[in-house]
């Protein structure tokens, strides 16, 4: 899943794609590097990320869907909003990304009446609150009964079990240790029996573990970190990466999949 957010403020990527020609440019060279899906967002959700008015939302993301949807690329919206997510099924969108998990249920009604795919993740708090004070009792353990029983409430909503996929939200509401515990025991999410998505691309526990080294990195500075943490995702079974280099997510994807499966499909000449 690459990443592709028409805001002025993301962390990483703000302000890049602002021009809706530029974004769809963008987003035709992460499909040329590999992506399967597109996950546009119109509303940063970074730690302190101010909200963003549903119809300014929906502006910057509208011409970039229904364009992409045109040309045949699986689009993912990003949003927590029930009005955008609808505006966008209708402009060609095929899934919803909630970082709010689907708790509005005005949310799971309208993904029900699109038939969408939807990707539940879990967040503790708001973008505004989140990295306050975070806290839990065992924090895979809390995780997973969200993310359980929110996949149970899509399904009693209408949403197919198949569409579903469950990501435990690295960096939304988390410490740096509880972003190492989800990750340590990601399988104890996999077992869940949904596929889950891993987003930690370019984020800032990556920059903290870097810092010792390194001192401040700048976001675009974190591929390498990226990759360390997809590779062992994969072998942990995550099966939707979702990075800001989507060549780079690919090759770990592969690679770290033929890895623990011993096996290939290429050919067995070993060229180098
Ligand atoms: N992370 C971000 C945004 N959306 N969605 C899912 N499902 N999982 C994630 O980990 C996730 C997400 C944050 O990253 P980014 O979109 O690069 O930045 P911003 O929120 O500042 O736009």
């Amino acid at each position: 899943m690459g990443v592709l957010n028409v805001t002025p403020d993301s962390f990483s990527d703000g302000g890049d794609h602002l021009d809706a020609a530029v974004a769809i440019e963008a987003a035709h060279r992460l499909v040329a590097d590999g992506a399967d899906i597109i996950d546009v967002g119109g509303e940063s959700t970074r730690p302190y990320a101010e909200p963003v008015p549903a119809i300014e939302e929906f502006r910057r993301i509208e011409p970039v869907i229904s364009q992409l949807a045109a040309d045949g690329v699986v689009v993912s919206v990003d949003t927590s909003k029930p009005e955008v997510a609808s505006a966008a099924l209708d402009a060609g969108a095929a899934i919803v990304n909630d970082v709010t998990g689907l708790t509005d249920p005005d949310m799971r009604a309208t993904c029900a009446r699109f038939q969408a795919g939807v990707v539940i993740m879990h967040m503790q708090g708001t973008p505004a609150t989140m990295q306050d004070n975070p806290e839990y009792g065992d924090v895979v353990v809390d995780v997973g009964k969200f993310l359980a029983a929110q996949s149970r409430a899509a399904i009693e909503s209408g949403i197919r079990i198949e569409s579903i996929a469950i990501d435990p939200g690295i960096g939304f509401g988390k410490t740096l240790q509880h972003n190492l515990d989800l990750l340590a025991r990601l399988d104890a999410l996999t077992h869940l029996g949904y596929p889950v998505l891993v987003g930690t691309s370019r984020k800032g526990f990556l920059g903290a573990l870097l810092e010792s080294v390194r001192g401040p990195t700048d976001p675009k500075d974190r591929d390498g970190a990226t990759a360390a943490t997809m590779a062992l995702a994969v072998e942990r079974g995550a099966s939707i990466l979702r990075v800001h280099d989507v060549r780079l997510g690919l090759d770990v994807a592969v690679i770290a999949k033929a890895m623990v499966r011993n096996e290939h499909h290429g050919e067995e000449i070993d060229r180098t």
